[in-house]
């Protein structure tokens, strides 16, 4: 098996990002502000041969979010080796436009052999000096509605998690279903912090979420903020749809069960993950639905 090509996007402000061909997954990040340090979180045990999901960056979830029957977990977007780009623009002037990419997945024998639809994934990169915005574009191209669940399965790189070392903001009041117990909750706390395995799944949550993330033996802090939407027929006739947060951490037990995963990686982790996933999305012939994210690192 060859190995997945790597696509290195670059920006004036010297910023740039990578991305595996294989799902159109999103590796690295470095802003302008500190090109030698990646903003995502990739595992040092990540595959990134095509055999496996990549563990870390930004998986794309379609069209189901989590097991389901008849679909590998996630579904099959992030695993599929057909994803083509399209186009790339590197921004080599001065100011503040983006570089930009798109990659595209139709539908194949593959995705039709599990989700017998016609359909076009359009994912959409746009880095900036200090952000990058990922936008999954859904196009129907069947002739019958399609309904799916979508998400942006970000991992963040955390100094230190522990003790309040990643602080996520933004989302006090919101009911979540807590995965790991299986229970529905209101969420209490004005920053979610991590002390145990942390599964949660915010509906309807709020544009902005943010991560506060404390730096290391006295190094700088971060803000890192990630701004969702998430539309159908954005292009045309936008109409805003709700969309979800999913927060994650395997902590220690669930850290010791992927093989593609250090036993203590989850110190060095949370998934911020912006989804259309507490409902399905239903979408009709011809439109499109988008969801896109745009990530802010501030070094402070
Ligand atoms: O987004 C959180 C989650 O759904 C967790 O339940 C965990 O399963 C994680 O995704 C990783 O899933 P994966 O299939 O990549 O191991």
């Amino acid at each position: 098996m060859s190995m997945p090509d790597i696509i290195t996007i670059n920006h004036s402000s010297g910023s740039y990002c990578e991305v595996s061909q294989y799902g159109a997954t999103v590796l690295s990040f470095y802003t302008a502000a500190e090109p030698t340090r990646n903003a995502l979180f990739v595992s040092d045990k990540a595959a990134l041969d095509g055999s496996k999901p990549i563990r870390g960056g930004i998986p794309l979830v379609f069209p189901v979010f989590g097991p389901a029957a008849g679909f590998p977990n996630h579904g099959f977007a992030r695993t599929s080796t057909e994803w083509e780009l399209k186009e790339i623009n590197m921004h080599v002037g001065e100011g503040e436009d983006p570089s930009s990419a798109q990659f595209s997945l139709e539908a194949n024998d593959v995705t039709r052999a599990l989700w017998p639809h016609a359909f076009e994934l359009v994912l959409e990169l746009k880095l900036y000096a200090n952000k990058l915005t990922t936008a999954l574009h859904v196009h129907n191209k069947s002739d019958g509605e399609i309904s799916f669940q979508a998400l942006l399965h970000t991992y963040l790189s955390v100094d230190d998690v522990r003790d309040g070392g990643c602080q996520v903001e933004g989302l006090q009041g919101l009911e979540y279903h807590d995965k790991v117990t299986g229970t529905k909750q209101i969420e209490q706390r004005s920053a979610v912090t991590f002390d145990k395995e942390t599964d949660s799944v915010y509906a309807n949550a709020p544009t902005e979420v943010v991560v506060r993330l404390r730096g290391a033996q006295g190094g700088a802090d971060r803000v890192v903020t990630i701004a969702k939407n998430a539309f159908l027929d954005q292009s045309t006739q936008p109409v805003e749809q709700k969309s979800d947060a999913v927060v994650w951490n395997p902590w220690t037990e669930k850290a010791k069960g992927m093989s593609d995963f250090g036993d203590d990686e989850y110190l060095r982790m949370v998934c911020v993950e912006p989804g259309r996933v507490s409902e399905f999305q239903q979408l009709a012939p011809g439109h499109v639905f988008t969801l896109q994210q745009t990530i802010h690192v501030a070094k402070l």
